[in-house]
């Protein structure tokens, strides 16, 4: 529980998890770690389900209101497809969706699991039924990965994390630039992970897709701290300047969201919380996290306070 002596930056929904496996129509093991955009005026998300021989594949729940009276695809909506697409052959996982108003469609990045570890794969969708896959667009192992919604210059940008071969150099947050989504490259480091006891040592990633805000690309990554009890995953902010995202303004301290309920301390794996999508309607912020591997949580947040937050907390000065 949470010490109610000071204020959250981000608010559970009482009646979490907002979508369990046996909420699915058919079997399955988990249900976690769902995109999310708004479409048709509704809320949907695209949820990574694990099926019970451990593969994840993708399916499409849709709400009215975003919180309650998910109506959920009857069967997976992007399963992998190991036949045309060999990099999936372990599953597929973690989707975050941009939608691009340039092109009036939707990007989906997503971990193609293949057999030389996890990758980045692109997909695009104008209706969330049909998807035309770009394929593998980042070698293994690499991760947590979505484009911004808009060009900078003629270029696209994206958000991803490598793991390098030398464990002690960590994993970081880098940006990558494409011309035309399939083909990227000017790779740089953007974030990196911090060392020693900070909560976001050694390893971090972008949680969902960065979003734009009046003072800069908000940006929530996870931490993943090492302990002698296993792995503890905690949520973090950041700033991208709006013009140049290579550019890092500001990025927290502290973490912001971590995990304390019974159904984000407890699951298939302990003590995570790990969104891959977030909606944003005036102010107000819907963040959809999969709790512990196993279900699928909502916190609510305000925009103008994560800003104000990051300016007087900001630890750019302790990599
Ligand atoms: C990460 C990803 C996530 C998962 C998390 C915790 O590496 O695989 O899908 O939620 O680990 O197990």
């Amino acid at each position: 529980m949470s010490d109610q002596r000071f204020k959250e930056l981000f608010t559970r929904y009482p009646g979490n998890p907002i979508i369990r496996a046996t909420d699915l129509p058919y079997k399955a093991n988990s249900v976690f770690n769902a995109g999310a955009t708004l479409i048709d005026g509704e809320t949907l998300l695209l949820m990574r389900v694990e099926d019970r021989r451990g593969i994840s594949h993708l399916t499409v729940a849709r709400s009215l209101d975003g919180i309650t009276n998910w109506r959920i695809d009857p069967g997976p909506t992007l399963s992998p497809s190991p036949q045309t697409h060999p990099e999936e052959v372990w599953g597929i996982e973690d989707p975050r969706i941009t939608y691009i108003e340039e092109q009036k469609l939707w990007v989906v990045a997503y971990t193609a699991y293949s057999k030389g570890g996890p990758l980045v794969s692109l997909a695009t969708t104008r209706d969330f039924k049909s998807f035309e896959r770009k394929g593998a667009v980042m070698p293994p192992e690499d991760k947590d990965a979505a484009l911004f919604p808009v060009r900078f210059g003629s270029r696209w940008a994206m958000l991803h994390r490598p793991v390098p071969a030398f464990p002690g150099v960590g994993a970081h947050i880098w940006i990558s630039f494409s011309p035309d989504m399939k083909h990227w490259g000017d790779h740089q480091i953007l974030v990196t992970a911090r060392r020693g006891s900070w909560w976001d040592a050694n390893k971090i990633g972008l949680s969902p897709p960065p979003l734009r805000t009046e003072k800069g690309w908000l940006i929530l990554y996870h931490g993943v701290r090492t302990t002698a009890g296993g792995c503890l995953y905690r949520l973090g902010l950041a700033l991208l300047d709006l013009e140049d995202p290579t550019k890092l303004i500001a990025r927290s301290s502290e973490w912001v969201f971590a995990p304390e309920e019974d159904y984000e301390i407890v699951g298939d794996v302990d003590k995570v919380v790990f969104p891959c999508g977030w909606v944003a309607e005036g102010d107000e912020l819907r963040l959809y996290y999969g709790g512990a591997d196993k279900c699928l949580a909502l916190a609510t947040a305000r925009i103008s306070e994560l800003l104000d937050w990051l300016e007087t907390h900001n630890g750019m000065d302790w990599q």
